[in-house]
């Protein structure tokens, strides 16, 4: 029988766009109570009615950047007593900047996809999981890529970056076993949301581009996956679910439909 989440508290980081805004959506439906943060607050706000719609039990919607490793402690530590009591943490936040050659490219981009793919995923986990711990409960889903498990040319520090919240999520694993917490990494392939835009730096032809002549996943296929690990009953533990696109095997195997008599 499918685990509960109704008045279960759902933390999700970069809430506000993609991904992390359809995995709100989805926790909605299931009557969850609602935390979620991004740096675009006003964004999150303006979702809080259509999650309470859609069958929300409660948001509470926050700005944090999660590469502010203060801001992070500070504000988790001093989360009320009934938010603080987190069931499942998704840290979704990430992103990825450009796609030129590792020795060509701006150093900014690196530290900028580290501190927020690895370091903020490190500082959020380390907030959340102690209480988890002390109360036996909880489920941490990560967002993983397919990028973390093969490279592709100019993916680099990206798949750097994925590669390692693989391992540190396999290592969590290990240092939870023997409570009942449970532990997860989504790996997707080709995801439309605003991640192409951010990559390609507002470069909307170019992000578009990436999509063209097939169906990619939508944020939604991933929302529904997260929350199918987060319902499985308590002792099933998805340890990973790599999806793609039907159309992609891998980072470099992907089949376009070409429009007639054109490649
Ligand atoms: P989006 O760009 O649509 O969403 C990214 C989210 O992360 C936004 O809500 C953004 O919010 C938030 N974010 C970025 N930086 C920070 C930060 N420093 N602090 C807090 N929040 C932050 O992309 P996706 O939804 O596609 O990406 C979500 C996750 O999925 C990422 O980890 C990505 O690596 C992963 N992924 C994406 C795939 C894809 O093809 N799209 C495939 C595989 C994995 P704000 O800007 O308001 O802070
Ligand atoms: C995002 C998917 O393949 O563009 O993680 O890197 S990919």
């Amino acid at each position: 029988m499918s685990k509960s989440l109704k008045n279960a508290v759902v933390f999700i980081t970069g809430a506000s766009s993609g991904i992390g805004a359809a995995t709100a959506a989805e926790f909605a439906k299931q009557g969850a109570r609602l935390l979620l943060c991004a740096r675009r607050v006003d964004l999150l706000r303006a979702m809080e009615p259509d999650l309470i719609e859609a069958g929300a039990a409660e948001v509470f919607s926050f700005n944090l950047d999660v590469r502010d490793r203060d801001e992070v402690e500070g504000t988790i530590a001093t989360l009320s007593d009934a938010w603080g009591q987190i069931d499942v943490l998704v840290n979704n936040a990430g992103l990825s900047r450009g796609l030129t050659k590792l020795y060509e490219d701006d150093v900014e981009n690196w530290e900028e996809m580290i501190d927020t793919n690895v370091k903020g995923l490190l500082y959020v986990t380390r907030a959340v999981v102690p209480g988890m711990v002390k109360r036996g409960h909880g489920h941490i889903i990560n967002l993983g890529s397919i990028a973390g498990h093969i490279a592709y040319p100019g993916g680099h520090v990206y798949c750097g970056t994925k590669a390692a919240e693989r391992l540190i999520t396999d290592g969590l694993r290990i240092d939870l076993n023997g409570t009942p917490l449970r532990v997860t990494s989504i790996d997707p392939g080709m995801v439309e949301t605003e991640f192409s835009n951010v990559r390609f730096r507002g470069d909307e032809a170019r992000a578009t581009k990436v999509y063209e002549g097939v169906v990619p996943l939508s944020a939604e296929d991933i929302a529904e996956t997260i929350v199918w690990a987060a319902t499985r009953p308590e002792h099933v533990m998805i340890q990973t679910v790599v999806l793609t696109p039907t159309a992609q095997a891998n980072p470099y195997v992907l089949k376009r439909q070409t429009v007639e008599g054109r490649q």
